[in-house]
């Protein structure tokens, strides 16, 4: 059976058919490429090696850069949340996902790029290639977990879009519609939910746009459809349930630091060295874990994105 979907995470009506047509495609290529085999192509060019079953079709491989770290668990995963748009207590994201209607759902990619577009939420889910990438995260409240995501490199979705020379950060924004994100009527935050990265950080192949978990859709508490993983900076660097991705000249706005700039600085990047206000960076508990454990520079990521920050002082770019 390739859809294994978790009661947590069964879909709304709304979800069932996009994804009866989604599977079917799926199964449709299958055969195409196994008719392509006898027609003298070698299967294994067009079935991705390690493929796997999954709620995406056994097209899902596993990614590079994954940890072998213990996984934390689904339920931990899809019960301990931070979303503010579905409330502001752990457990409200999970109890307020049913609300958060995904279909219809559009990404528009536009700003500084010579190819702005809009794409409709299943087209993006087929449009690059799936991986599952094993990464740990870690919240600037100083909790981690390990998460299996399924999702593509955000720069392939860049590159489609041509960014234009003038660009050099992309601002992300998440969904406006107190009705489907209830928390939105009261303003915890400055809605929308605010993002950004420089140009090289979103570029950066360890930067990846998430739609699912564990082999299973994005379940809404975690962001769906659609939601930003940047392993090495704060949790909330991570955006979720995405609308909009525009192409800037000048830094972005993004909501922690409008809400509190002393707190909350543009880069976020894990740094055990560098303290919040209110509270030390050098120690994490990993969920499901008794004991604390070090916090390690740019989340143990420092060898694969340590020189984006080369000659930055990363006290004053927190
Ligand atoms: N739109 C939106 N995205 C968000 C948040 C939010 O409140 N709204 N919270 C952030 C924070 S603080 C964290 S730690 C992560 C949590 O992601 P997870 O629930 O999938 O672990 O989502 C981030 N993305
Ligand atoms: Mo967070």
């Amino acid at each position: 059976m390739l859809i294994k979907l978790n009661k947590r995470s069964t879909p709304k009506s709304s979800e069932i058919t996009p994804w009866g047509v989604y599977q079917k495609r799926r199964d449709f290529l299958k055969t195409a490429a196994i008719a392509g085999s006898i027609a003298a192509v070698a299967p294994s060019l067009l079935l991705p090696r390690e493929a796997k079953a999954s709620a995406f079709g056994e097209m899902v491989t596993r990614g590079r850069y994954s940890t072998d770290e213990e996984k934390t668990s689904f339920d931990a995963v899809t019960s301990y949340n931070n979303f503010y748009e579905l409330g502001t207590g752990k457990e409200d994201p999970a109890e307020n996902a049913d609300k958060l209607i995904t279909r219809p759902w559009t990404v528009t990619v536009d700003g500084e790029v010579g190819n702005p577009k809009t794409f409709g939420i299943d087209d993006l889910l087929k449009r690059y290639p799936l991986e599952e990438r094993i990464y740990r995260m870690r919240c600037v409240e100083a909790w981690s977990m390990v998460v299996p995501w399924i999702g593509f490199e955000l720069g392939n979705l860049l590159r489609e879009v041509e960014p234009t020379g003038k660009a050099k950060y992309v601002a992300f924004e998440t969904l406006v519609d107190p009705e489907r994100m209830p928390g939105q009527t009261r303003a915890v935050l400055n809605w929308p939910y605010r993002e950004g990265l420089r140009l090289d950080e979103a570029l950066h192949p360890l930067t990846i746009l998430s739609v699912g978990i564990y082999d299973q859709i994005l379940p809404g508490q975690n962001g769906a459809p659609i939601r930003l993983v940047v392993p090495w900076k704060y949790g909330f660097k991570s955006i979720k349930s995405i609308v909009r991705i525009r192409l800037t000249e000048t830094m972005p706005q993004t909501s922690w630091n409008m809400a509190n700039p002393r707190e909350y600085g543009f880069y976020s990047n894990v740094n055990p060295e560098v303290d919040h206000p209110r509270w030390s960076q050098s120690k994490e508990r990993r969920i499901g874990d008794f004991l604390r454990r070090k916090t390690h520079m740019f989340n143990g990521y420092d060898e694969e994105v340590g020189q984006l920050y080369a000659g930055m002082d990363l006290s004053k770019n927190h």
